[in-house]
């Protein structure tokens, strides 16, 4: 299993990146890139290098990491491809490569440093690091500058597919009241729907809204200032935040090996903790949430991205230990863990994308976070359901949570022969 993975992910790799999926997703995404890498650097240190140093092609000059970079103009399996995007109408975009207009949850820094770890005495691993790193931290500055308008300490996104939890019900609200012109969204054709089932994908409504937030995007020439003005959704999102402290915190790390200064990092990294812990703690719901700044209140749903927030290990011992007694409820109630969305919630829908299934990678976060707090027979039991998941159903994109129909299933649900998902298991079978 561990060779089935291994060709995985290096059946999707092309010149110097690795794709997610042929057909479905056929170019670079940016948190897939450092999952990947994060995979390669248990065979192969140096595409795991390469991997990351690819995905910096796209950087832009205001430190954004695009969420897709085009590296082939020639691939024309995905909607919606480069010249939907038009990334050239921010002059600080790439001149020779296109992208996308938005960022996606800022692992790399929390990624750098589990690859360091593993390789801790190896002088290239250490040139690379002195050499990502202003650009890693130059990517947090973005968060900081362009996305965070009251200086808080915590950034918003204002498109789904920033949070990587592209249709989950956290953003139905928000995305429902969006009144939809539709001279305001110009003739498109979805494309996911041909190269995976679409039960399991976002409904025709939900794209519609995610290609007028594009558009509001791109009037505003990406530059999240302006957008802050008119967006009518804008989230502080719990996991981007969490993740983003965890990346401060390794960067912060690993700045001190390589004697970097790491006072602005430091700097921003208190100011999140803080208001982090003050904002995103719901306790209506006993977990962390992400922040509707439009409406100006707490979103009240449980789901992967408040769990997986433990990852930060921001959550006191008493909140931590909230979180997982719903886990602990969930795996009594006979779900597989983790579902990416809470089963117990009218808006649950085992099948579809962000909704509900198991994503491996969330659970690598997840992982992290239970064994921070000293949870290890939970943290354990979402190790082997992953592990059980991929070597029964395939190195799927995501997996059916409730234990009974996963039992009569053969595969997994989305796309198949999927990156992220190897990389997982990769990473599960090493710790
Ligand atoms: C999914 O998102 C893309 C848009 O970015 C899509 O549906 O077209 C999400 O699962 C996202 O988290 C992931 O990075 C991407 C590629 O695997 O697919």
């Amino acid at each position: 299993m561990i060779t089935t993975a291994t060709n995985t992910i290096l059946g999707n790799r092309k010149n110097g990146f690795t794709i997610p999926t042929a057909k479905l997703y056929p170019f670079q995404w940016n948190w897939d890139s450092a999952f990947i890498a994060s995979g390669y650097s248990y065979f192969n240190l140096d595409f795991a290098i390469q991997e990351f140093k690819t995905l910096m092609k796209g950087q832009w000059e205001n430190g954004m990491i695009p969420h897709i970079i085009f590296h082939s103009e020639n691939e024309k399996t995905y909607f919606p491809n480069f010249d939907f995007w038009k990334s050239d109408v921010n002059s600080g975009s790439p001149k020779d490569l296109a992208t996308s207009g938005i960022s996606q949850p800022p692992v790399h820094g929390f990624l750098l440093e589990r690859i360091y770890l593993q390789h801790p005495n190896n002088p290239k691993l250490l040139d690379f690091i002195k050499w990502i790193f202003p650009k890693i931290v130059n990517s947090h500055r973005f968060f900081y500058k362009y996305r965070d308008p009251n200086h808080e300490g915590l950034f918003f996104l204002y498109h789904p597919w920033e949070s990587g939890r592209d249709n989950s019900p956290i953003w139905d609200e928000l995305l429902e009241n969006i009144e939809l012109d539709p001279s305001q969204i110009p003739a498109y054709t979805r494309l996911d729907t041909l190269h995976a089932d679409p039960s399991e994908r976002p409904t025709d409504d939900q794209y519609d809204r995610f290609v007028y937030l594009l558009e509001l995007g791109k009037k505003y020439k990406y530059d999240g200032q302006e957008i802050a003005k008119e967006s009518p959704l804008k989230v502080q999102d719990s996991l981007m935040n969490a993740v983003l402290i965890r990346s401060n915190q390794s960067l912060i790390r690993l700045g001190k090996i390589i004697g970097e200064d790491v006072a602005e990092l430091e700097e921003w990294n208190q100011q999140s903790v803080k208001l982090f812990n003050q904002k995103l703690w719901n306790d209506k719901i006993d977990c962390f949430a992400s922040y509707d700044m439009v409406n100006e209140k707490l979103i009240g749903i449980r789901e992967i991205g408040g769990w997986a927030s433990l990852c930060a290990g921001i959550a006191n011992q008493e909140q931590a230990e909230k979180t997982t007694s719903y886990l602990q409820k969930l795996q009594n109630n006979n779900f597989l863990l983790c579902p990416s969305f809470d089963p117990f919630h009218a808006k649950f829908d085992p099948k579809r994308y962000w909704r509900g299934p198991i994503w491996p990678h969330m659970n690598t976060l997840l992982f992290d976070g239970l064994i921070h707090y000293g949870f290890n027979e939970l943290a354990n039991k979402v190790k082997e359901d992953t592990i059980y998941l991929i070597e029964n159903k395939g190195f799927y994109e995501y997996f059916e949570p409730r234990k009974s129909i996963s039992e009569k299933l053969e595969r997994g649900y989305g796309g198949n022969h999927f990156s992220w998902t190897a990389s997982s298991y990769l990473t599960f079978k090493n710790i």
